[in-house]
């Protein structure tokens, strides 16, 4: 195989754990907190996990390891969009259970819960995992968005662990992902299979975070990535002086991953999905906030400027979801072939016309054409409008661009207004990890087998304190259960982990609303340079900004 130099130098990487883990497994000894309870709806989730729910949270500390000395093997999966720093999890549970005892097994089921399902597995070895360690993607077996859900399901899952021989299985996902680890977890649990069940938090959108849970993996490097490549092109706009540039990043849902780009970037403007949820933003009021900025510093002689907008902004919009919902129904069942067989976009426009509410069609009416057709065009296997798709950076910047038009011939507007289009999302999601996601991962994985060894299912793997330096790192796990509270979900209340958005009070958004203003009309523009993997600590082993003003380390 051809080996980049970095691809060399990073398989040399020695991952940091956290201090408590540092001495060897003969020396990590566990201790036990008081019994939890679920964030909200605490007698629906008792009543729906009794085997699993109330358990306490565990720390690990240097001391006698007293596990019970038995032969695990363990079985591991990756679940759903990949993110930097999943073969580190992989391989630092590898390097604990080796320790624990070189008779261990870790088996890795391939393409994701399908895997699982159909009992497609490698067995790792030391030279299978010195392949992946510290590089990014989840190639080393692969990942898949089927979701383990069903008892059928689950029963197929036990089965197969029990022909394997399974102690415990891994699952390394994100928030809906470790939901359905702590349903297994309850049914391996409920048949007496013996299998017990971990979980880890991934996901490069941020969104699997809470008071137990710091970052999800996979942000840092992400959005490190994606804040990189923007720093450049602000430098490119700041040296050109002749384009704005709208660039959309990742993020199915919340802004997170916008936000802490724009921390680390300054642009001139940043949407917040869940600030335009919050203050029920229109399309015309959007359009007119990036306006504002582009007209101002337009009459200042500053026809340029950089622009994130988040994946998921749309949902956000409360009159655009109104109109993506009637969209689905006005095409639902055999309406999809009708609207396609209509000749030519006029007869599609008119059927629209006549299919939507008065106010839906307003809304629709004043979308750019090729948004319009997009919603029409691009659908899931349910039918419905798939939103992910829509050109968000486009949709804007062209209604950016007509709204000046009529700024211009009203004599308010005197700048010229050239667009540049991105969209941030693949480039970050394989990216070698930084330092901070190879530590924290290698260490989620290594804590996950030490909740194993020790007896626990229905965990999440949990390192915390992690904003310090990783000798300070706390390890330990939680409850999944402690996570979740009961939401409405395809018509049905389900018990599921809360989803974390931005929270308009928190430290990350305070910051940037205080400086937004500033921002917006000066050129602020920072330029955080590509993720340095050796070198001094300040510049190699920094944490987010989000996670730094989270916890008061920034102000
Ligand atoms: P996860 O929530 O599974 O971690 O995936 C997040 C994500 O990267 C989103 O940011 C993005 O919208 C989506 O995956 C893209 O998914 P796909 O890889 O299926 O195109």
């Amino acid at each position: 195989m051809n080996l980049s130099p970095l691809q060399k130098a990073r398989y040399e990487y020695s991952p940091k754990l956290p201090g408590m883990l540092r001495n060897g497994i003969a020396e990590i000894c566990v201790k036990e907190g008081a019994a939890t309870a679920s964030v909200a709806d605490q007698d629906k989730i008792k009543a729906l996990f009794p085997n699993t729910y109330g358990k306490p949270e565990v720390t690990f500390e240097k001391g006698n390891n007293t596990s019970v000395a038995k032969k695990q093997v363990v079985g591991v999966i990756l679940s759903g969009g990949q993110a930097p720093g999943g073969h580190n999890v992989i391989s630092g549970l590898y390097d604990a259970l080796k320790a624990t005892n070189k008779d261990n097994v870790l088996l890795g089921f391939k393409g994701g819960p399908d895997g699982l399902l159909k009992d497609d597995y490698v067995t790792f070895d030391d030279a299978f995992i010195d392949a992946y360690r510290n590089t990014g993607g989840f190639d080393i077996i692969g990942s898949g968005r089927t979701k383990l859900e069903t008892k059928e399901q689950f029963a197929i899952v036990a089965e197969n662990a029990k022909k394997n021989g399974l102690t415990a299985i891994v699952i390394i996902g994100g928030d809906d992902s470790n939901t359905n680890a702590a349903t297994l977890a309850e049914y391996m649990a409920a048949n007496n299979t013996g299998v017990q069940v971990i979980g880890c938090p991934k996901t490069i959108d941020g969104d699997l975070k809470n008071e137990d849970i710091e970052a999800s993996f996979g942000f840092d490097t992400a959005t490190k990535t994606y804040s990189e490549l923007i720093g450049n092109i602000e430098r490119d706009a700041n040296s050109a002086k002749k384009y704005w540039h709208f660039i959309k990043v990742m993020g199915r849902s919340a802004s997170h991953v916008a936000l802490e780009c724009a921390l680390e970037t300054q642009p001139n403007i940043c949407l917040i999905g869940e600030e335009v949820a919050a203050k029920k933003m229109s399309l015309a009021e959007i359009t007119n906030y990036i306006a504002d900025a582009v007209e101002k510093r337009g009459n200042n002689g500053n026809n340029f400027g950089v622009a994130i907008i988040p994946e998921g902004i749309v949902e956000f919009v409360p009159e655009f979801s109104a109109l993506i919902k009637e969209i689905n129904e006005l095409l639902a069942g055999s309406k999809t072939e009708e609207f396609n067989a209509l000749p030519d976009w006029n007869a599609k426009y008119e059927f629209i016309k006549a299919g939507l509410s008065a106010d839906a069609f307003k809304v629709f009416d004043i979308l750019p054409q090729f948004v319009q057709q997009q919603l029409f065009l691009e659908r899931d296997p349910h039918g419905n409008v798939q939103v992910s798709l829509i050109e968000s950076e486009k949709l804007f910047s062209e209604m950016v661009k007509n709204e000046l038009a009529k700024r211009k011939a009203a004599g308010t507007y005197k700048g010229k207004f050239g667009q540049q289009h991105h969209f941030f999302g693949y480039e970050g999601r394989c990216a070698f990890p930084s330092n901070f996601d190879a530590d924290y991962c290698y260490s989620l994985g290594y804590n996950a087998f030490m909740l194993i060894q020790y007896g626990y299912t229905g965990y999440l793997s949990k390192v915390s304190n992690i904003a310090k330096p990783a000798e300070e790192w706390v390890a330990g796990g939680m409850p999944i259960t402690k996570m979740m509270n009961m939401e409405r979900r395809n018509g049905e209340d389900k018990p599921v982990i809360r989803k974390a958005l931005v929270e308009l009070d928190g430290a990350p958004f305070k910051y940037f609303e205080a400086h937004r203003d500033e921002w917006a009309v000066e050129t602020c523009f920072t330029f955080p340079g590509a993720i340095q993997y050796y070198g001094p600590a300040e510049v190699c082993d920094l944490t987010t900004r989000t996670l730094a003003l989270e916890k008061g380390l920034m102000k």
